[in-house]
């Protein structure tokens, strides 16, 4: 438009004349009051953003700042978008007494095999025996007088380390004196995941025996077949009875606790 040799200028938002020349130039709306950034205000070509803080981020209105909030158990992540789980099990003042294990969110003290953790959740002390029973099923009916802690999958060893490991809590190998007891223990590890379970049947002293009670093991129990001479220590798996195999082999196992 020409009004008496001025032109005017239309500028676009974000943008005003200047004033000299017939040019527009952008507004520093930062320098402004009204740009209404609770934080920082960064000026930009024909237009500007606010700016939060490091550990905040910029609320849907483009204005105000939030800050992310993570759960108990949970830290901001180091790009600060996300929380993810502390790892408490790394810092000082966990004071599990034996063994921290790290979960999402939480952690958990855990003792050593063969032990119950305290009521403080922290401190370790052995079974006595009527906890003995804790970590075990019982057999329908009682009709097995005995109770059985079964290793985790995580406690593996060779047949002679599981041996020890149940005779320090005063306990032998698994061993199976009636069929009912062998469908006991095959129907509640059937769904546990393991490629060989040890019990006690061994001929370390010559002839196929159960560890610690002197009595010698039933043909019924092994696997059509076996033992083939494979080894001195029998292991099972699943519903598949016992076959003889090499002591050094490493498997999970059950110790038993047998009431007189
Ligand atoms: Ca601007
Ligand atoms: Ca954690
Ligand atoms: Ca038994």
């Amino acid at each position: 438009m020409d009004l008496n040799g001025y032109i005017l200028f239309q500028c676009p938002d974000g943008y005003e004349p200047a004033t000299s020349g017939n040019q527009c130039e952008n507004i520093n709306e930062c320098e402004l009051e009204d740009h209404g950034c609770e934080k920082n205000c960064t000026d930009t070509l024909g237009s500007f953003t606010c700016v939060c803080d490091e550990d905040e981020f910029l609320a849907l209105d483009g204005k105000n700042c939030l800050k992310f909030i993570c759960p108990a158990g949970f830290e901001l992540s180091a790009s600060g978008t996300e929380c993810e789980n502390i790892n408490e099990c790394v810092l000082d003042d966990i004071d599990c007494e034996k063994n921290c294990t790290d979960t999402n969110g939480s952690y958990a003290c855990t003792c050593d095999f063969g032990e119950i953790l305290d009521e403080d959740g922290k401190n370790c002390h052995p079974l006595i025996d009527s906890e003995r029973c804790q970590f075990s099923w019982w057999s329908p009916e009682g009709r097995i007088n005995s109770c059985y802690m079964y290793s985790t999958p995580n406690l593996t060893a060779d047949w002679g380390g599981a041996r020890n490991i149940c005779a320090e809590n005063s306990m032998n190998l698994l061993a199976f004196e009636t069929e009912e007891e062998y469908q006991f223990i095959a129907e509640t590890t059937k769904d546990e995941d393991y490629r060989l379970l040890w019990t006690g049947a061994n001929k370390l002293s010559g002839s196929w025996e159960w560890e610690g009670l002197d009595l010698p093991v039933s043909s019924s129990f092994w696997k059509p077949g076996r033992p083939d001479g494979s080894g001195d220590c029998g292991y099972v798996y699943h519903d598949s009875r016992i076959f003889d195999y090499g002591c050094e082999n490493i498997g999970v196992f059950i110790c038993e606790f047998q009431f007189n």
